[in-house]
């Protein structure tokens, strides 16, 4: 008798007659033959369905998954494992490997190290017995009374076709631990296809014929489908990176700002019109300032063409809320930031809009500022024009601040900077 359990001996919650206790029973009976492992040494990734409960009964590591992307998670664990001694199997159902098939595919085409028991039920048992892609033509279910129309995957042969060492279909009744354990023990990837019933739901609608029988009339063939061992999945070596944040300098303080308390910008323009570098370097001229800053982008999926806005915080406290509920200072300097903004700027109860001059003046009772950004120095560099402009209004902090982190930016020596501020300071 083994005195290593992995099955907790409290009865197990499913159903009476339900094919799942044989799986699990057998299970822990060839876990228990695999001599050095200890029920900690085993991760049981269980997927969504009536089978996916049992995780509650076994002793083992036990993690519950997404339906049909058990498989995927559990590739995740075993690669990044990589520790011999440890076995990852999945416990999964019908409806799961099929809603995740190219999970499964991928799984035994790269080889993960892990063991994927299939409790195929036929039907989607969870959920009152659904048709699942493993049920066979002809057999009845809740959502086809008359027979499924379709012929179901064969699961087993699919895997081989991918290269699984170990495909191997099983009908679900009596002691099948024996495969369970030529499974586990086989190196890589490996695959056990438990045919079994669902009585509450499968049974009743198909007393007549046994698991065997239905097999058969499937045409899919109780026997093991492999191939010679190959190497399994390794993680790629790669070069160690260094962290995001060794490649971020502190901003030194250089200059004071007058702010008592935060000012929300919304700034508004056009994609390939360097709103967010403008946006970018203001952020580091009001950090140099002594200001907290948090900076947010949007701009359309189709990154070339459409708005591009970018949303500041500047605070002389720290920003614990990144959102804008209502900015305080609307900077639009095109059509596309005009069109972006105009509800905004519509709702708007005070604050300020400036905006390019040759835009329509919007609706809205904040005060509106027209100036000239984009005649000044061109489009590409009209929303850091409108910055400087923005100090001019509002010097919420030095516009040297500003000159510094433009010179100390990428656009340093491509705009001239004494003209910027000489026409937004007028
Ligand atoms: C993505 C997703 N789709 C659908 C569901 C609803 N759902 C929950 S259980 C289940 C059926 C599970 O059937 P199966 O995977 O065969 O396991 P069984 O219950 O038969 O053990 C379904 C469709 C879900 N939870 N998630
Ligand atoms: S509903 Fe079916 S699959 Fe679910 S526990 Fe009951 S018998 Fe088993």
């Amino acid at each position: 008798m083994c005195d290593r359990h992995f099955l907790s001996s409290e009865p197990l919650h499913f159903c009476g007659g339900c094919g799942h206790h044989l799986i699990a029973r057998n299970t822990e009976k060839a876990l228990q033959r695999v001599t050095d492992l200890r029920p900690l040494d085993v991760i049981l990734v269980t997927d969504i369905g009536c089978h996916g409960i049992i995780d509650r009964s076994f002793l083992t590591h036990t993690i519950h998954g997404l339906h049909g992307r058990s498989i995927a998670l559990a590739a995740g664990i075993s690669a990044g494992l990589d520790a011999p001694g440890k076995k990852v199997i999945v416990f999964i159902g019908d409806g799961g490997a099929t809603i995740g098939l190219q999970h499964l595919i991928e799984a035994a085409h790269r080889n993960f190290n892990m063991t994927v028991v299939i409790h195929n039920n036929m039907l989607y048992g969870m959920t009152g017995g659904q048709s699942s892609g493993l049920t066979p033509c002809g057999y009845k279910t809740k959502a086809f009374p008359e027979g499924q129309p379709y012929v179901g995957y064969d699961l087993c042969r699919k895997a081989n076709n991918v290269g699984a060492a170990y495909a191997r279909r099983v009908i679900g009744t009596g002691d099948f631990s024996g495969y369970l354990e030529e499974a586990i023990t086989t190196p890589g990837f490996s695959l056990v296809e438990v045919v079994e019933v669902c009585p509450s739901y499968g049974a009743k609608r198909n007393p007549d014929r046994t698991l065997t029988e239905i097999v058969k009339q499937a045409g899919l063939k109780v026997q093991l489908y492999s191939h010679p061992p190959r190497e399994s999945y390794s993680r790629p070596k790669r070069t160690p990176v260094a962290s995001l944040l060794d490649h971020n300098t502190a901003i030194p303080l250089t200059h004071a700002s007058t702010l008592a308390n935060p000012r929300s910008l919304s700034i508004n323009g056009s994609a390939g019109e360097g709103v967010q570098s403008a946006a970018g370097i203001f952020a580091r001229a009001a950090i140099a300032a002594g200001l907290h800053v948090t900076k947010k982008e949007s701009y359309p999926v189709t990154v070339g063409v459409g708005f591009s806005t970018s949303e500041l915080i500047l605070s002389p406290d720290p920003i614990l809320y990144t959102g804008i509920p209502a900015p305080d200072v609307v900077i639009i300097t095109s059509q596309d930031g005009l069109e972006r903004s105009g509800v905004t700027i519509g709702r708007m109860k005070r604050g300020l809009v400036l905006i390019d001059e040759s835009l329509d003046a919007p609706e809205t009772a904040a005060r509106v500022v027209q100036r000239n950004f984009r005649g000044q120095a061109g489009p590409r560099s009209a929303t850091l024009v409108a910055l400087f402009h923005y100090l001019g209004v509002d010097p919420i902090f030095p516009t040297n601040s500003l000159t510094n982190a433009v010179q100390q930016s990428k656009l340093s020596g491509k705009l001239n900077l004494e003209r910027m501020m000489a026409t937004s300071c007028a």
